[in-house]
C-alpha cells in the first residue's frame, strides 16, 4: 500500500448551464484522480434498502448522484462521516481502504460509480473487523490533494479526416443487469462490452421539455449513450440515411462511431443521458455545421474514387 495514502474528498465538477439543459463532465486523470477502468450504475433501489458496507484493498472510486439522492457513509475505522449526495455536479472520491456503505436512497435515485479497476472479488474486504485489522497496519492518510475542478481541455485544433461511417454501425447494446433485492446494477468495463477505454464521462440533465441536444458529428470520438433515467431519442445520420433510436432503459446502450451526425430529442421529463466517451473533450473533434458535414463526406468520397 502507498505510503502517501490519499483521503476521501468532495470534487466539484464543471456545470455547463445551457437553455437546452445542463451538462457536467469528468475526465480520466483530470477531475477523476485515477484512470477509469470501469463504470457502473445502481438504480431501481426500493425504499428503505441500503447497499452493504465494504472496503477495497486497492481500487479507487468516484461516486456521483446522477439522479435523486442518497448518502454515502464512510468509516475510517474510528469515525463515521455521512455525505449526502444530491447533485450531479459534485463527486465523492473514495480511496482504497475506506469502509463505505450507501443508504437513504430517494425515489428514482441513480448512483454512478467510476472505478480504477475491473471487477475483482479478491479486492473486496467484507468484514469490518478484518478491515480494522488491515487498516491498523497502514500509515495515516495524507493531506487531501487539491481538487482539479473545472479544467477544460480545449487543445489546439488538429482536425482528423472524417471517417466513412454507416448508421448501421451504431449498435444498440444490451448491457448486463445484475438484479438484486436492494437495487439493480449495470456495469461497463473498458473493452467489455465497449470497444474503447473510458477517458471521459459526461451527462445531460435538467433538460427542459421540447429541447434537442447534439446536432454535430465527431471525427474520432466513440461513445456509448445510456438513458440513465427517463427516455429520449437519438437521430443518427450518415449523410445518406437517418435512423431514429429510442433509449429508455439504464441497461441498454447505443454505441456511436465517429463520422455520424447525431441529434438527441424527445426527452421525457426527468431524463438523464449518460455518455461514456473514448477521448477527453476536444472542440477540434466536432463538426457543428450539417452543410460542412455533408461537404466533407462528399469530398472524402470523391478523393477515394479518384484513387
Ligand atoms: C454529443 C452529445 C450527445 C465541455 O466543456 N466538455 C465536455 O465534455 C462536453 C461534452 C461539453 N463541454 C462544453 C462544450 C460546450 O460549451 O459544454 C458545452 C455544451 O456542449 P455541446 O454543445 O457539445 O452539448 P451537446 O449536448 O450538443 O453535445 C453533447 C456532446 O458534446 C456530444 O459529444 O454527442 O452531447
Amino acid at each position: 500500500m502507498d505510503a502517501d495514502r490519499p483521503s476521501p474528498r468532495i470534487i466539484h465538477l464543471p456545470k455547463v448551464s445551457d437553455p437546452r439543459g445542463n451538462l457536467s463532465f469528468l475526465e480520466s486523470e483530470g477531475h477523476v484522480p485515477f484512470s477509469i477502468r470501469r463504470a457502473y450504475w445502481i438504480y431501481d433501489v426500493p425504499g428503505g434498502m441500503h447497499r452493504d458496507g465494504h472496503a477495497f484493498r486497492t481500487q479507487h472510486e468516484l461516486i456521483v448522484a446522477l439522479s435523486g439522492s442518497f448518502d454515502v457513509v464512510l468509516n475510517d475505522g474510528a469515525t463515521e462521516t455521512r455525505h449526502h449526495m444530491a447533485r450531479s455536479y459534485y463527486a465523492l472520491y473514495v480511496p482504497p481502504m475506506t469502509w463505505r456503505r450507501i443508504d437513504n436512497f430517494s425515489t428514482n435515485s441513480v448512483v454512478l460509480v467510476l472505478s480504477s479497476q475491473d471487477y475483482d472479488p479478491a479486492d473486496y474486504i467484507e468484514d469490518f473487523d478484518e478491515y480494522r485489522r488491515l487498516l491498523a497496519l497502514l500509515p495515516e492518510p495524507g493531506q487531501p490533494e487539491s481538487a482539479t475542478e473545472g479544467t477544460r481541455h480545449d487543445s489546439a485544433p488538429r482536425p482528423a479526416p472524417l471517417p466513412p461511417a454507416s448508421v448501421d454501425s451504431c449498435q444498440l447494446i444490451a448491457l448486463d443487469k445484475h438484479h438484486h433485492a436492494n437495487g439493480n446494477l449495470t456495469v461497463v468495463q473498458n473493452g467489455d462490452p465497449i470497444p474503447f477505454d473510458i477517458r471521459r464521462v459526461y451527462y445531460l440533465y435538467d433538460i427542459p421539455g421540447g429541447e434537442a441536444r447534439g446536432g454535430h458529428a465527431h471525427r474520432q470520438l466513440r461513445q456509448l449513450l445510456v438513458a440513465i433515467s427517463g427516455s429520449f431519442d437519438v437521430v443518427l445520420d450518415d449523410g445518406r440515411r437517418q435512423r431514429r433510436v429510442t433509449l429508455g432503459r439504464p441497461y441498454q446502450g447505443l454505441l456511436i462511431v465517429p463520422g455520424i451526425w447525431r441529434v438527441l430529442d424527445n426527452f421525457s421529463s426527468g431524463s438523464v443521458c449518460l455518455c461514456l466517451a473514448s477521448e477527453h473533450y476536444d472542440e477540434a473533434d466536432y463538426i457543428r455545421n450539417h452543410d460542412d458535414f455533408i461537404a466533407e463526406l462528399r469530398h472524402n468520397a470523391e478523393t477515394q474514387n479518384n484513387h
